[in-house]
């Protein structure tokens, strides 16, 4: 659009600039303090999704933003509205994902009055937002709209919140999106290594007898799957996952070992604590993935590649940390990888892989029992070729759906891992279904999760969003449960669920609805729901007291796992 100065209200502006951000599409809920936002969405082009709860409209923000690599955008009032975006902000910022928020506020003259509805939502959300603004004055909201964008999506992502006083948004002022344009002295998303670096990472690459790939999320956020998948073939270096790296590179490609961490796979940690050199691809070295600190990778050199440099030496000291965009740093390397021979390496870890086969639950005869390793394996079989999303909530069905959906797509997996929040898959899912209209969309959520957010399903039906909803209903507050089990004598304080009906509840909202009971029942029941052209709601009844396995205990060093005692003995229901 050529560039044009006019006088505008604030409101108009803000949607004006969004349009030119390229968002077609908001999550949001309004209030007073935001209407005069909402009145001016009838002069724009940009389609408002009305959510059931703030929350919901983060988290649908954080699943378009996920689906995409684009930016998610809600909004919500003043007060209420806006303290209930809290946890959908502080899960997209442990996550780097980047979403713009947009709050209504009190008059200016009001603020720090305690007038109604009005809450210090900057003061709130500084911690848990990249940055954010208060705007008082309509002239300053393009250039705030514009840099909230820009730092939204440089860099390291994450959230930016914007909160704009009602009479900011009611006056005029000048419009000037060129003018506008974004000047950070201070910010530098930008960063690159020195030389020096490279040339220290490359000779530490070619000694390496026994090196791993640590792939992250940063990959997937920095677009390097080629480059990963290059590097990793050319030196033959193998991959281990992150949950948050899942589909970085295919599952089925050799040199995947799978999932590293609490709940991965048990050799893929043994191989890290056996490794001489770690290559930390855009990971954070998350407590869940190294377990006890002290004892991790103790023989390992190990080279970070990563945009943030508040990571470096955070959480695990590095040898030689290469600060910048990784698919950049990837392409400088490349050309000085050489090929070498590493049999011993590989004859070491599928030594380690042979005795995995204690976890093989999908060879296991039908026992008339219902497992949700099962529903998740039968799911992937059925949509391993089409374009799938799976967006799961926070338990232990997100474990094994990490363990049992063998993710071969970038960005094929939505979930929260930082944060762990539950209730995110729902509204995640409503989120990467309308960023990603033709994708096939399989929201995963336990019965406690979905229970959360599980008022989006009448913005599922208002919108006529076509999500499949596969509830892992187990009875309990599954993964506390786990805990309990283990740590707590079994002391199942708090954890038993109760539930509605979920298909009266589906039905209630118009939503076709199914209860599986039986896992002869999983394929055709996932088939009617692929057939069906509005959105399904199937209710997975599974054991209720399973486990997930393996797993590193908190502090443990990563290498001592509980491993799964007996294939043939579940849980306690089956002895
Ligand atoms: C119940 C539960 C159990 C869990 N168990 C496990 C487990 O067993 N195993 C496991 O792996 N996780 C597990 N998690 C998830 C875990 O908590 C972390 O969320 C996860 O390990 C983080 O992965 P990550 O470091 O790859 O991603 P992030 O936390 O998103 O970090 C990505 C990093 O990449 C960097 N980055 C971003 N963009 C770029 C770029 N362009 N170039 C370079 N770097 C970039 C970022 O700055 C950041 O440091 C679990 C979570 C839950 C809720
Ligand atoms: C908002 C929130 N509250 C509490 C927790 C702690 N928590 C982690 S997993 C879990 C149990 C989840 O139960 P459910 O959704 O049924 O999934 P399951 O583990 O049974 O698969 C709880 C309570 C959390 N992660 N998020
Ligand atoms: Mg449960």
């Amino acid at each position: 659009m050529a560039s044009e100065k006019k006088t505008l209200t604030g409101s108009r502006i803000l949607w004006e600039c969004l349009e030119r951000e390229g968002v077609h599409t908001i999550f949001g809920y309004p209030g007073g303090a935001i209407l005069p936002a909402y009145d001016a969405l009838k002069h724009s082009k940009i389609h408002h999704i009305l959510v059931r709860h703030e929350q919901g409209a983060t988290h649908m923000a954080d699943g378009y933003a996920r689906a995409t690599g684009g930016v998610g955008v809600a909004v919500a009032t003043s007060g209420p509205g806006a303290t209930n975006m809290v946890t959908g902000i502080a899960t997209a910022m442990m996550d780097s994902s980047p979403i713009v928020c947009i709050t209504g506020q009190v008059g200016s003259k009001l603020l720090g009055s305690d007038a109604f509805q009005e809450t210090d939502i900057t003061g709130v959300t500084l911690p848990i937002t990249k940055h954010n603004y208060l705007i008082t004055r309509a002239d300053e909201v393009a250039h705030v709209v514009r840099e909230a964008f820009y730092v939204a999506k440089s860099g390291r992502p994450g959230p930016v919140l914007i909160d704009i006083t009602k009479d900011a948004q009611q006056s005029n002022a000048e419009f000037d999106w060129d003018a506008a344009a974004p000047k950070m002295r201070g910010y530098r998303p930008d960063l690159s290594p020195a030389k020096a670096e490279y040339v220290k990472a490359l000779e530490l690459i070619k000694n390496a007898k026994r090196p791993l790939i640590l792939a992250g999320h940063g990959i997937l956020v920095s677009g390097a799957e080629m480059e990963v998948q290059m590097f990793a073939e050319r030196a033959s270096v193998p991959v281990a996952m992150t949950l948050l790296g899942l589909g970085a590179l295919p599952a089925s490609h050799q040199l995947n070992l799978g999932m590293m961490g609490m709940h991965g796979e048990a050799w893929v940690n043994t191989a890290i604590q056996e490794a001489d050199l770690l290559l930390a691809f855009g990971m954070r070295f998350d407590d869940r993935v190294t377990g006890n600190v002290k004892t991790y990778a103790p023989n390992s050199k190990k080279i970070h590649i990563e945009i943030d440099p508040a990571e470096i030496n955070k959480n695990i000291k590095v040898d030689v940390p290469l600060v910048g965009d990784l698919r950049k740093i990837l392409q400088e390397l490349l050309p000085h990888v050489g090929a070498v021979d590493r049999c011993e390496w590989t004859a070491r870890i599928n030594e380690l892989k042979g005795d995995s086969a204690v976890r093989d639950i999908q060879n296991l005869p039908d026992s008339g029992h219902l497992y949700a390793a099962h529903v998740i394996n039968d799911l992937w079989r059925e949509t391993r070729h089409s374009d799938s999303i799976v967006v799961t909530d926070v338990g232990q069905h997100q474990m094994w759906e990490a363990q049992y959906y063998k993710h071969e797509t970038p960005r094929s997996l939505i979930t929260s891992g930082g944060l762990g929040t539950m209730g995110f898959a729902l509204p995640a899912g409503i989120g990467a279904k309308v960023a990603r209209p033709e994708a096939e969309v399989w929201v995963m959520p336990g019965d406690g999760g979905f229970q959360m957010t599980m008022c989006e399903l009448a913005t599922i039906v208002q919108e006529k969003i076509k999500v499949n909803i596969a509830i892992i209903n187990n009875g309990f507050l599954g993964m506390v449960r786990q805990w309990q089990e283990f740590f707590y004598d079994k002391n199942y304080e708090a954890t038993p669920l109760i539930s509605p009906d979920f298909v009266k509840l589906g039905e209630a909202y118009g939503i076709k609805s199914y209860a599986v009971k039986r896992r002869s029942e999983v394929i055709p029941t996932v088939q009617a729901a692929r057939e069906h052209k509005g959105p399904v709601l199937i209710d997975f009844q599974v054991e209720k007291e399973d486990t997930v396995y393996p797993m590193v205990a908190a502090g443990a060093s990563l290498h001592e796992m509980i491993r799964r005692p007996n294939p043939l003995m579940e849980t306690g229901d089956d002895e």
